[in-house]
């Protein structure tokens, strides 16, 4: 019996990646747009805005949430892309959000999720990703360059996400374009911007390198322009600002 229903999963993941491919030729299907060359600009600290209403460490951020609204806002402020989470029970995201601010603006979307099954990575691309978020803790090595080299057959780049040396290792070797080093320790909570400082070093100059969470002030944006990360990942701070474009202001370096 178990092994009918191993099949059976099988089988009906597998319909639905053939459905996901069947909609992914409808006529109208978007273009996808360059994140990496969106965010890794010769002497320059991008910013990537978080669309994100919740978290399993602080609960609610903000309680009047405006998807479309606060996406508007980040592209009107010029941020060179925009991650948006459509992760439902921890985040409160929803993949809706990212259909819909696709349609609005122009920025490039990364797909903030826990993508673990293929068809999430055609999902993603017919939802209006650019990019998706890959995390190296929660993924074998054979997924990881799996999902990586569907992604680029569907147009799509992959940021890996790291948070300490071996995870790291095996990004570089999966063939990672874009590595994120979350400075957020998933198992404690904890947040420390020197995370991103002690793997810097050993990442390869042609790969895109983003510093992520808990990124608050523009000391914080000094401190990691001069570590030469290439950009950094913000929700949480935007999220509770009065003004996002005046926070997005202050924050540039
Ligand atoms: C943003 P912060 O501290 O600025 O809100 O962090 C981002 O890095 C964080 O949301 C994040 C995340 C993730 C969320 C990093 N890695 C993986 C969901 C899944």
């Amino acid at each position: 019996i178990d092994n009918k229903k191993i099949q059976l999963e099988a089988e009906m993941k597998q319909l639905t990646i053939e459905g996901w491919k069947q909609r992914l030729k409808r006529p109208g299907m978007h273009a996808v747009r360059d994140f990496f060359g969106a965010i890794k600009k010769e002497g320059q600290i991008s910013i990537i805005a978080e669309v994100k209403k919740a978290s399993p460490s602080k609960g609610i951020i903000k309680e009047s949430f405006e998807p479309v609204e606060i996406a508007k806002e980040y592209c009107s402020s010029g941020v060179q892309a925009i991650s948006v989470l459509t992760e439902k029970n921890f985040f409160m995201g929803d993949d809706d959000y990212l259909v819909r601010i696709r349609q609005t603006i122009p920025t490039p979307l990364l797909r903030k999720d826990f993508i673990i099954d293929l068809w999430q990575v055609y999902q993603a691309r017919c939802l209006g990703a650019d990019a998706i978020l890959l995390i190296a803790a929660v993924l074998d090595d054979e997924r990881l360059k799996k999902f990586q080299v569907v992604a680029g057959i569907l147009g799509m780049q992959c940021l890996v996400e790291v948070h300490d040396r071996e995870e790291l290792e095996r990004a570089i070797e999966s063939g990672a374009s874009i590595i994120g080093i979350n400075n957020r320790n998933l198992k404690t909570f904890e947040v420390d911007l020197k995370t991103t400082e002690s793997l810097m070093n050993y990442i390869p100059h042609d790969r895109a390198v983003v510093s992520e969470s808990g990124i608050r002030t523009r000391e914080d944006m000094r401190y990691l322009k001069e570590l030469g990360v290439d950009a950094v990942l913000i929700g949480e701070t935007f999220m509770r600002a009065d003004s996002i474009s005046e926070k997005i202001n202050e924050l540039r370096v």
